[in-house]
């Protein structure tokens, strides 16, 4: 709805009454303005004495990191903003505060997937060679990561410091890169191989897996901020944090569908799980269904680079109907 593709009956009261004051409605469009006022005044920074080489190099990796994916998490921060404003004025301060907090979320996003990309071994990103894979990059894109995420701090603590709810702020984002940290140790630890390799995947452990890698980031953030930013309190809401993992481990459930069976032209990337010997939901399925006979194959062939034990493992998956 906020794409600016939907009828002008489907919108919110909030985001008719946007329609009415401010002409054509486009709260992607105005979101992705924020984007360079934020981006400039970070390289722009004085109170680091950097060189002009420095702030070019800053640029270019804020421009090839953060804004080029969906936005969903970002956006939704101001769908959740908005929705929970119903009924008051949104004023154009308040809608750039709720852009602040939708591009730190995403300057979060653009931190994760850039570390990511270099503990999975991936090839591409966004349609893109992975940053860590550019020849003047490679390992040095772990500071860039640590830059990306030192960035959040800087823009909080610049527009909100003064704000009532600003140390609820400052303990989610701890709280929420604390449990995506772990989440992604729990997936990484998850790969060794060896005997008990597939042997100790199951689905409990998958959630626990993803609850943390993924879904406390990606849908419980951008609700959590949109809350904090409109005066609530979040211990109200815990319930709503139910759902929101809920919604979160489903999100990774088709993001390990799609690593695996989809198009890497239509998702951007290149999958990596059956290589990586990731604790994926098809694998956990597939062990749950599979024969003795699939069971030796997926044992075999699972977290192996070459390409012919991938399609052993794709051809197993799709045998017992897990391609849909
Ligand atoms: C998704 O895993 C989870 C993340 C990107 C969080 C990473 C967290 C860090 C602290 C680095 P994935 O590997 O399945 O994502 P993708 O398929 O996009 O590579
Ligand atoms: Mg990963
Ligand atoms: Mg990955
Ligand atoms: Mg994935």
């Amino acid at each position: 709805r906020l794409r600016g593709d939907a009828s002008p009956a489907k919108c919110t009261r909030q985001e008719q009454r946007w329609r009415s004051d401010h002409g054509i409605v486009d709260a992607r469009e105005r979101f992705l303005r924020a984007y360079g006022r934020l981006r400039d005044d970070l390289v722009g920074d004085d109170s680091c004495d950097l060189t002009d080489e420095a702030r070019r190099w800053l640029a270019q990796m804020i421009d090839y990191n953060v804004p080029g994916g969906k936005l969903n998490r970002g956006l939704s921060v101001i769908d959740s903003y908005l929705l929970l404003r119903q009924g008051s004025e949104v004023t154009e301060d308040d809608f750039f505060l709720a852009c602040v907090l939708g591009w730190c979320v995403e300057w979060f996003q653009a931190c994760a997937l850039l570390l990511d990309d270099i503990m999975d071994d991936s090839h591409t990103r966004r349609d893109q060679i992975c940053w860590y894979r550019r020849p003047e990059v490679g390992l040095r894109g772990i500071n860039d990561g640590i830059i990306l995420k030192c960035h959040i701090l800087i823009m909080i603590k610049k527009y909100f410091r003064e704000k009532p709810y600003f140390l609820d702020l400052l303990e989610l984002w701890s709280e929420i890169a604390l449990q995506t940290s772990l989440g992604q140790m729990l997936d990484l630890i998850g790969t060794h191989t060896g005997a008990d390799g597939l042997a100790k995947y199951s689905i409990e452990g998958y959630r626990r897996i993803v609850k943390y890698k993924t879904a406390y980031y990606s849908f419980y953030l951008p609700v959590a901020n949109a809350l904090l930013l409109s005066g609530a309190e979040l211990e109200d809401f815990s319930s709503l944090k139910d759902i929101l993992i809920e919604m979160g481990i489903y999100f990774q459930i088709q993001d390990d569908y799609l690593d695996c069976f989809a198009d890497p032209n239509t998702i951007g990337k290149i999958g990596t799980d059956i290589e990586d010997h990731k604790c994926s939901w098809l694998i956990v399925q597939a062990l749950g269904h599979a024969d003795n006979n699939q069971i030796e194959v997926l044992h075999k062939n699972y977290g192996k680079k070459d390409s012919s034990s991938v399609s052993e493992v794709k051809r197993t998956y799709a045998a017992l109907d897990l391609k849909v």
